[in-house]
């Protein structure tokens, strides 16, 4: 591994101890905001606190959000210093001294962007978030038993400490919810959402293409799949938080640490009320849940009166249908989310999605009376564990469907593809035609980067997760043209049967079609025969990288997708809902449409970090679909269309087809 790759990845493992150089480097305490100290041979130099600006304002050793203001300010400010320095030495310089000044959550943030951002850094990956912050992952009483066998080792004692963690250490099972924490809980799941919030930041860096419609559409396919995981195991779907009037029946108690002491997460007790939140403590403007409701019955007055009203009072339309200029749902995410500096007018419309996570994540110490830290819901690498967050994005989801079902529904014209006809579709894994499965597997990883135990064995977490048997897609498409024909190739998933055992019309399933993969193929005339295996789906990454994996470089023979992986992905090993022991029957949903047609202009494309682009786009470039996401789910039918399966009996590129997944309840045997 390059000198310069391994510089840039030390300064991301022991986030929380005091960084120390070559021995040479000492920093003194942590919070100390001017300092002067030797690195090496070069001259003592000081970082002053104009550098680093508000970056310093949250203290070490407490949770930093991404959903409060003042620290996205922090964020951006450490952000704007790190870009700013001359050349890698430049960086690695200051980024060592801030890291003993600023909050170690913000530290790992900032640089993590500044790896994707800055153009010395493009060959350096990073390393994933589990081996980073393990304290995220993994019980305090997990990492505490760890430490305690650290401490009774014997100095030569190398052997490795292991930490077990899986589905059956997470909860009791006694309340329904915790059928599914596996899943929410799952390691890659929580760190796909965090680096998502890294690659599509709030209020800083150059606006991606499309990044309201972007939060809109990866958020709905994260419910998709998290609705058909509850199918999986006998649960409704999941119901809007919309009454913030009524307690909240499910609790949720995380059992981690905001660092590796013994700072807990904030818990949440079963029937607890949402109050009014006044934590200024911790840099919080004070928000009242009267706020919320005002800013949703703007928001919706906005949807049905067709616009927005921006700073100068004038109307800005809402509409999908747009050739140039952002669409309706674009606008509508930004204000939403909200991302000041890109809504329309965060003043009237407010800080909808943000500030709701803030209020659910302080439920039990909403005024500071007991000093208490805040819920993991305040966190984007740990939000997604706690069943509520699902019920907030629900009702977040809901919003926005609202809008999309006035517009119109899609005509036949835009749905179909003439001259294309898909014949057939399927799957194949392990020779089995049609039949996939799902099991258990294990996954180790190695922790002691992310912990200071001062021990000479390596500490690894063994992490048990749900998984799939890989497949492949089949597809036989006769192409009637005498040229070939260049069409883009949309795959979804649903369950075929509601949780009453009956079939689904269009509008009751829409909205649990989740994209599998998207990709473009160029047809020749006559029979053709495509083949696409599911670890290259749209929305997947390979692997996450390990610090080992990074320092061994990349094998021989690394596919361009793997050079590509910048960390935000949906995970590839919950790929697939679980399905039943008994075997659940899914329907593949198959559409070709026009590439002519679907395609963007991308000018300056650098084509980095394209794995996974449906969730995360490709970094700085334009997002590779013209349509909109979603499509074509998106709207509602058009009346000729009252099922998924009328589309494909009307529309000769459109196929449908049954498949079974089977979940073993053991190690899966891929
Ligand atoms: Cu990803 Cu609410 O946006 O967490």
């Amino acid at each position: 591994m390059a000198t310069d790759q391994r510089k840039v990845l030390r300064l991301l493992e022991k986030p929380y101890e005091t960084q120390k150089s070559d021995g040479t480097l000492d920093i003194g305490f942590p919070g100390e905001l001017e300092v002067t100290e030797r690195v090496g041979t070069r001259p003592p130099t000081t970082v002053a606190r104009a550098q680093l600006g508000e970056a310093t304002s949250i203290p070490r050793g407490k949770a930093f959000s991404l959903f409060i203001e003042s620290h996205r300010r922090a964020a951006k400010d450490l952000i704007d210093a790190f870009m700013k320095t001359d050349g890698l030495q430049g960086l690695v310089e200051l980024a060592t001294r801030a890291k003993n000044l600023v909050n170690e959550s913000l530290f790992v943030y900032a640089f993590s962007y500044v790896v994707l951002h800055k153009k010395d850094l493009h060959s350096v990956r990073l390393p994933s978030l589990v081996e980073m912050f393990p304290n995220k992952f993994v019980p305090q009483e997990d990492i505490m038993k760890a430490q305690i066998e650290a401490n009774r080792k014997a100095p030569d004692d190398t052997a490795p400490i292991v930490i077990e963690y899986g589905p059956e250490f997470a909860s009791t099972n006694i309340k329904p919810e915790h059928r599914v924490s596996y899943w929410r809980e799952d390691y890659g799941i929580n760190s796909h959402h965090w680096h998502w919030h890294l690659v599509y930041p709030l209020g800083f860096g150059e606006a991606p293409d499309r990044k309201g419609e972007l939060f809109f559409y990866m958020h709905q396919q994260m419910l998709a799949r998290y609705d058909m995981e509850r199918l999986s195991v006998g649960l409704n779907r999941t119901e809007k938080l919309e009454n913030w009037r009524v307690p909240v029946p499910d609790g949720y108690f995380s059992k981690l640490t905001v660092n590796n002491t013994s700072r807990a997460w904030g818990t949440r007790q079963d029937n607890s009320m949402l109050m009014d939140l006044r934590r200024e403590d911790i840099g919080l403007e004070p928000i009242d849940i009267t706020d919320l409701e005002l800013w949703r019955s703007r928001i919706f007055d906005a949807i049905h009166q067709g616009y927005m009203n921006d700073r100068n009072g004038d109307k800005v339309p809402l509409s999908d249908n747009v050739t140039s200029g952002k669409r309706g749902i674009d606008i509508l995410g930004d204000a939403v989310e909200a991302d000041r500096r890109l809504s329309i007018n965060s003043l009237y419309y407010g800080d909808m999605h943000n500030q709701g996570h803030l209020v659910i994540a302080f439920t039990h110490d909403s005024d500071n009376a007991h000093k208490e830290e805040m819920g993991v819901m305040g966190d984007s690498a740990t939000a997604m564990r706690d069943p509520v967050f699902y019920r907030w994005h629900k009702f977040i989801d809901d919003i926005f469907q609202e809008y999309k079902l006035i517009q119109q529904p899609y005509t036949v014209e835009e749905l179909s593809l003439p001259n294309v006809v898909l014949e057939r579709v399927g799957v194949l894994s392990k020779e089995q035609p049609d039949a996939l499965t799902t099991g258990w597997t294990v996954r180790e990883f190695e922790a002691f980067r992310g912990l200071d135990f001062n021990s000479n064995a390596p500490v690894n977490l063994r992490i048990t997760h749900i998984d799939h048997s890989p497949f492949d897609y089949h597809l036989q498409v006769r192409n009637q043209l005498q040229t070939p024909k260049q069409v883009t190739v949309r795959i979804f998933l649903a369950p075929k049967f509601n949780v009453r055992g009956l079939e689904m019309n269009f509008m009751e399933q829409r909205l649990l079609w989740a994209e599998m993969d998207k990709f473009t193929v160029t047809l020749k005339p006559g029979m053709n025969h495509v083949v696409q295996p599911s670890k290259d789906s749209s929305i997947t990454n390979p692997d996450e990288y390990t610090f080992r994996d990074l320092e061994t470089g990349p094998q021989p023979g690394t596919s361009r997708r793997e050079f590509n992986f910048c960390g935000c992905g949906w995970p590839q090993h919950v790929l697939l809902p679980r399905g039943t022991p008994g075997g659940m029957i899914f329907q593949l949903f198959v559409m070709l449409t026009d590439f002519e047609k679907d395609k963007v202009d991308q000018q300056g494309n650098t084509g980095r970090c394209a794995n996974a682009v449906s969730f995360c786009g490709i970094l700085d470039s334009k997002f590779p679909d013209g349509r909109p996401m979603g499509f074509p789910f998106d709207r509602r039918n058009a009346p000729q269309f009252q099922s998924a399966a009328a589309f494909a009996e009307q529309l000769d590129n459109v196929n449908l087809h049954d498949i079974t997944i089977t979940f073993v309840a053991s190690s899966l045997q891929k």
